[in-house]
């Protein structure tokens, strides 16, 4: 099915958090999202670059997004005519890096693809695999145990299958081994941002004890062959996130044993594309994957959930429920967890939720709209 995107509006929207999120790379208090919205005529699709406030999970941030999709993904995009949303992908492909403001316009156009057959998202990917995603909670790094035990607590109650907390130097052993004295039971995983070096075997081999189910990107953000030497001396799995930034990567990971399982980002791949294709080789492999999150807004998180109805995202992922994120959430209704912690996945046309746009327009700091 033929499409040509005629008008694109980018919207850049400043929303608070709930509550602070800590990585080891920092805290984030407010969010900074930009939004696609890509029209064929009347009928438009929305995207979200998943790229955070500050150049530190990758090289992107919302001052770059900007620029980028105004001088050179834009003009690419424009008028020209896809045979279908998969083509997208490899119109901005000799652009290097930036892969979540690529990933924000190839979104964009897989849900208008969605909303003109009027079909779901998951339909028009190819996915649908689930009717329910597991989900999990990344629970960031507190002022203090007690305060990170608290939450985990309160997750479970919720109903969340696994529980992901934040490590870095100074925050790994000692804590995880608190928690595990707290919940001998829970799916429980580390993910440490890309904090720690191989000069830090010894101490990361502590982690064993926990029977963890993962540690996530415990080494550099472009680094796999440490990885696999740090892998070879572990008993836990290591999950790769920062550095699998396509298929190919996955592909030297997997090949490498730099990895035993590897999260997913629809951003960091660049969208759908490279999404599909990660998961296949992965999937060939036997390696399993999960949907990771960028502290998304309801567009992003939708997005997530039709990702994750293809067959082999079969880990409890990083999405969940609005109300963790934000008092209020740019969709209606917002995403709801169930008390067994998973996402019913809706057969709505597009992205399967509605724009709260009153609410969505008052958050706009920046638009320009784009022929
Ligand atoms: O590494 O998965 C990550 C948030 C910001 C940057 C990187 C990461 C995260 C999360 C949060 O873990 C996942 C979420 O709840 O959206
Ligand atoms: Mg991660």
């Amino acid at each position: 099915m033929g499409i040509k995107v005629d008008r694109i509006i980018l919207r850049h929207i400043r929303i608070p958090l709930v509550h602070f999120f800590e990585t080891s790379f920092g805290r984030t208090f407010d969010r900074d999202i930009i939004l696609v919205e890509a029209f064929a005529g009347d009928v438009s699709g929305w995207g979200e670059v998943t790229a955070g406030e500050n150049p530190f999970y990758n090289e992107e941030w919302t001052g770059s997004i900007w620029p980028l999709l105004i001088d050179y993904i834009a003009p690419r995009i424009l008028k020209h005519e896809f045979a279908d949303a998969g083509e997208v992908n490899a119109r901005t492909e000799h652009i290097r890096g930036h892969n979540m403001t690529r990933g924000g316009v190839e979104t964009a156009i897989w849900d208008l693809e969605a909303r003109l057959k009027n079909e779901p998202l998951w339909k028009a990917i190819g996915a649908g695999a689930r009717h329910e995603i597991p989900c999990g909670v990344s629970i960031g790094i507190q002022d203090s145990v007690e305060q990170l035990l608290e939450k985990i607590e309160t997750e479970i109650n919720a109903g969340y299958q696994r529980i992901k907390m934040k490590i870095k130097p100074g925050w790994d052993v000692d804590v995880v081994r608190q928690v595990r004295e707290k919940f001998p039971q829970i799916k429980l995983m580390a993910d440490a941002n890309s904090a720690y070096t191989l000069a830090d075997i010894d101490h990361l081999k502590k982690l064993d004890d926990f029977y963890l189910m993962m540690i996530e990107q415990p080494l550099a953000h472009d680094d796999i062959i440490d990885h696999a030497v740090l892998q070879a001396a572990l008993q836990t799995p290591i999950c790769l996130d920062e550095c699998i930034r396509s298929a190919h990567h996955a592909e030297q990971a997997i090949r490498l044993k730099a990895c035993r399982i590897i999260n997913i980002k629809l951003g960091r791949v660049g969208g759908f594309g490279e999404a599909k294709r990660v998961h296949d080789i992965c999937q060939t492999n036997n390696v399993p994957v999960w949907c990771g999150g960028m502290l998304e807004s309801g567009i992003g998180r939708a997005h997530n959930i039709a990702l994750s109805t293809l067959p082999n995202f079969v880990l409890p992922g990083d999405v969940s429920a609005s109300k963790r994120y934000w008092k209020r959430d740019i969709i209606v209704p917002p995403v709801e967890v169930s008390p067994t912690g998973t996402i019913t996945v809706t057969d709505t046309p597009g992205f399967g939720y509605e724009i709260d746009k009153d609410f969505l327009e008052s958050l706009v700091v920046r638009q320009e709209i784009l022929f």
